[in-house]
């Protein structure tokens, strides 16, 4: 063999030496922090933190291109970052002597900086990350002496020894890691007894329900449910592992500028009595026709009612809401008060309680307003503030403080995707105008005339509407556009917004084709 090939070589064998080293760190802060510290696992950690700093345009890019799978795709990045830093760890130990050490020290340190950034930081907190760096360093030396025995120092028979002792290591080291690893992370979630204690849970039955008014359902293929099913329902949030939190030991506090700090139980909120309301959520980063949009029938208390309690003072002007997982949200004051406004702490969604990536056990929903600046799940605090005072997780972000939903309309069907047969055929969707209510919609074919749609039987005014027209398709290929009129007789704008700061506008114009 060439020296050339050689030292190719060792640096590769020197690389795997360096991601099993990787794996063992790894593996061992999994287990350790399902052992003592659950919310410190340095993959998630860090995971969490790059979420928290990436700049908005590549949250959106990820949003856009990865949809509900922005998180796998997050950590599939991640794991390869890991997979790199530990081959180039593996080949500094051979080269230079600790410098791969060093790299897994750096690790360690930066997984503990992650961590530390998180809301559940315990004394216990910076152990996975320490043990798993000691764990990791002991197998790269091991590893990278074992190695340099059998390619570098050793002649003739000890060789073979050497050799096998390497790949022996290898073998043992990396397997263990693989299944330590999925096992510990796999337990963690199965043990997570809170999808149990929701399964368990009945809540108490509503004092007032919903009327669904009959023709409030089209029945027309393709157009979007009345209710989103909960399995659908569109989730956006920055929690990377999806908080859980026993009811038992949830607590809501209402604090800031109030007369009283209260602190409710969960018994305590539902020994406040609950009613149905149906509202529409939407999430700010909805493009013109996008899907970040659904309709759910919610079971919960006034937040009004919830405010009362602690007698917010004369000069606040907002509320900021506080998730278990550090997130926070701005909703003016107002919007929670007002008689006429039903802002609600939901505790059910569509005839269950909140599913968990949904919120549970509580979160806010306040009809009019943008998920992000009201729809607070995993809630655990009130805090009665003003706007000049506190500002929320996406206001230094890049989004506005406060951001009432732009009233909208989508065409579901037919798709631009899916090509049509000439003929009658419905062009049909929904369209939104939350707390006002949708007075019309009207759909143009190419540069025709506006033609009026037929809507359902609206809900209410917090909901969205169904709506269609009868299309006598002709073959070829055509723009079909829709635009709303909201009840104070605003027509939707033309106008084309990006989702920063504070909501997409404009009309969907979408092609269809017909054969
Ligand atoms: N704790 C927490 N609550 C949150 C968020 C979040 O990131 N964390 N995202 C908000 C945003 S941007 C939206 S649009 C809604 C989405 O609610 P959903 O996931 O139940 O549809 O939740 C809001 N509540
Ligand atoms: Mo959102």
């Amino acid at each position: 063999m060439t020296r050339r090939s050689d030292h190719a070589k060792n640096l590769s064998l020197a690389a795997l030496a360096g991601v099993v080293s990787g794996a063992v760190f790894l593996a061992t802060s999994e287990l350790i922090a399902l052992l003592v510290a659950r919310d410190a696992s340095p993959i998630l950690a860090v995971g969490s933190f790059v979420i928290d700093v990436v700049p908005q345009p590549f949250k959106e890019f990820a949003i856009e291109t990865f949809g509900e799978y922005d998180k796998i795709a997050l950590l599939a990045g991640l794991g390869l970052a890991v997979v790199i830093a530990s081959a180039i760890g593996g080949m500094l130990q051979f080269l230079r002597p600790p410098l791969g050490v060093v790299i897994v020290g750096i690790a360690g340190a930066l997984s503990i900086a992650a961590i530390v950034t998180r809301a559940a930081v315990t004394p216990l907190s910076f152990l996975p990350p320490v043990v798993g760096a000691v764990a990791a360093s002991v197998v790269l030396v091991l590893l990278t002496r074992r190695l340099r025995a059998w390619r570098v120092d050793d002649d003739g028979e000890q060789k073979g020894v050497d050799r096998r002792g390497f790949f022996t290591l290898v073998g043992v080291a990396g397997a263990s890691a693989v299944i330590v690893g999925i096992t510990a992370r796999a337990v963690s979630i199965a043990t997570s007894s809170v999808e149990a204690v929701r399964r368990a849970l009945t809540l108490p039955a509503a004092r007032s329900t919903v009327t669904v008014p009959t023709g409030a359902e089209l029945d027309i293929p393709g157009v979007s449910s009345l209710f989103t099913p909960n399995d659908e329902f569109y989730r956006v949030d920055t929690a990377l592992t999806v908080p859980t939190i026993d009811p038992n030991s949830w607590r809501l506090v209402i604090d800031g500028m109030v007369d009283e700090r209260v602190e409710l139980t969960f018994d305590d909120l539902l020994a406040m009595g609950l009613d149905e309301y149906a509202i529409t959520l939407t999430c700010v980063s909805n493009e013109v026709g996008g899907d970040l949009v659904g309709n759910a029938m919610w079971l919960g208390v006034p937040v009004r009612d919830i405010l009362r309690l602690a007698r917010p003072q004369a000069d606040a002007d907002m509320v900021l809401s506080r998730s278990t997982d550090g997130y926070t949200a701005s909703t003016p004051l107002e919007s929670l008060t007002d008689d006429g406004l039903d802002a609600i702490l939901a505790v059910g969604m569509n005839g269950e309680p909140l599913p968990l990536e949904h919120g549970f056990p509580v979160r806010m929903v306040v009809p009019g307003l943008y998920g992000y600046v009201s729809a607070t799940k995993w809630l655990t605090q009130l805090t009665v503030t003003t706007f000049a005072q506190d500002e929320a997780y996406w206001t230094p972000r890049g989004y506005s403080a406060r951001a009432p939903i732009k009233f909208s309309s989508r065409v579901d069907t037919p798709t631009s995707g899916t090509p049509i047969e000439a003929g009658r055929t419905p062009i049909a969707g929904v369209a939104w105008a939350q707390t006002l209510g949708i007075e019309r919609v009207e759909v143009r074919i190419d540069d025709g005339e506006w033609m009026p749609a037929t809507l359902s039987t609206p809900l209410n005014d917090d909901t969205w509407v169904q709506w269609f027209v009868d299309w006598d398709a002709t073959p070829g290929t055509h723009y079909v556009a829709v635009r709303a009129v909201n009840k104070d007789g605003e027509l939707q704008t033309e106008e084309r917004a990006p989702i920063a700061p504070d909501g997409s506008s404009g009309w969907q114009r979408s092609l269809v084709t017909v054969r």
